[in-house]
């Protein structure tokens, strides 16, 4: 397989997961790499060995060499780096959230169709192995036709210390870590056509809510719950895990703290141990989130080389950042908000 050779822009504290999973993809290569700040570009370039460094993303093009971009920067640089990569043809991966405003994402895939090129989100979460393992049961039939779910992330876990700008937004949960759990509510149930949600703030030194509930009608009259919550302290602290409960026309299913997959119906219950895997680099509690990243990179790199979209293209999460876009809405407004009427 013909090696594609990547640049990545954004060199902080979750780019180095990035970095890593990239020397671990077959087919692909990071070449260049980019930050603004100085001393995070010497500190990724000097770890991963890139000698390629700029400070200008823009002198990066110039410069060319490249078959494809990473961006992973913070939300408000995502619309003018994806302009720049379309601008200049080259196929781009956007960390999430997509961008600041629904508004911004939509002209991003605009301007990736108009210049022909693939736009992917990093959308990783539905790439964990516990998620696949879910899918997977999902699509063998053991339960049926699923009619009702729940997807549910509460954490007590310090995720400020890592990304201190989780604390300033006016947004947070939803924004940041619900979207990928109404992205996962969306690949197990299918698209959604209106949802409601109640919001608060429980952590009095952050400026954004961290505790969501979400009520969410599927298109294929499935009813399930996003639950998320950054304020809820356990015995046993579960960050990064989503658990999940289906229940289906022939059978149940249950992913419950620890990696636990349980599915029953008629033929009894069946209970399997979906841990993710421990890459050489990654480290606990991470591991789960660390995995997937390399994953999805594998998945952009199998699909570009064979010309195929991806799973969390720019369009597919135009989907899911609809639903941020309407949760923050009904929240702020205590009314349904019908999905097609923001896409
Ligand atoms: P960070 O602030 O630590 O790093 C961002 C880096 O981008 C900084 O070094 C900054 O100097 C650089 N930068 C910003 N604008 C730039 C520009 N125009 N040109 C060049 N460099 C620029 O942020 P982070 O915590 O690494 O988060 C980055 C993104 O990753 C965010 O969107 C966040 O939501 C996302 N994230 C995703 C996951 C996941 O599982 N998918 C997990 C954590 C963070
Ligand atoms: O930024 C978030 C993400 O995408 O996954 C977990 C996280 O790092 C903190 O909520």
């Amino acid at each position: 397989m013909p090696d594609l050779k990547g640049a990545l822009i954004g060199c902080g504290f979750f780019a180095v997961n990035q970095m890593h999973g990239w020397n671990d993809v077959k087919g692909a290569a990071i070449v260049a790499i980019c930050d603004r700040d100085p001393e995070r570009l010497k500190i990724v370039g000097e770890q991963f060995g890139i000698e390629r460094r700029y400070t200008d993303a823009g002198q990066m093009f110039a410069d060319g060499g490249f078959d494809f971009v990473d961006i992973a920067t913070t939300v408000n640089s995502h619309r003018a780096l994806v302009e720049l990569a379309a601008a200049n043809n080259i196929p781009a991966i956007c960390q999430k959230p997509f961008a600041p405003t629904l508004a911004d994402a939509k002209a991003m895939v605009a301007a990736c169709d108009a210049a022909g090129i693939p736009l992917m989100i990093h959308e990783n979460f539905r790439w964990q192995t516990p998620i696949q393992a879910v899918r997977k049961a999902l699509d063998s039939g053991a339960i049926g036709t699923p009619f009702w779910g729940r997807f549910s992330f509460r954490s007590g876990y310090d995720v400020f210390s890592g990304q201190p700008y989780l604390a300033e937004g006016k947004r947070f949960i939803i924004e940041d870590l619900g979207i990928h759990t109404l992205d996962i509510a969306r690949y197990i149930l299918g698209d959604v056509a209106s949802l409601s949600a109640r919001t608060k703030r429980v952590n009095p030194k952050i400026n954004g809510e961290d505790v969501a509930t979400i009520l969410l009608d599927h298109e294929n009259g499935a009813t399930s719950i996003v639950d998320v919550s950054y304020a809820t302290k356990q015995a046993i602290e579960p960050f990064p895990e989503t658990l999940i409960e289906i229940d289906g026309t022939d059978g149940s299913l249950r992913l419950s703290q620890g990696y636990e997959l349980q599915v029953t119906n008629a033929e009894g219950t069946v209970n399997t141990d979906v841990a993710p895997t421990l890459l050489p680099w990654a480290s606990r509690p991470w591991h789960n989130i660390q995995e997937s990243v390399y994953a999805i990179q594998q998945h952009w790199a199998d699909s570009l080389l064979h010309r195929k979209e991806t799973s969390t293209s720019g369009a597919d999460n135009l989907k899911t950042f609809a639903l941020v876009e309407a949760a923050y809405a009904s929240a702020a407004s205590k009314a349904t908000v019908e999905i097609g009427t923001l896409l």
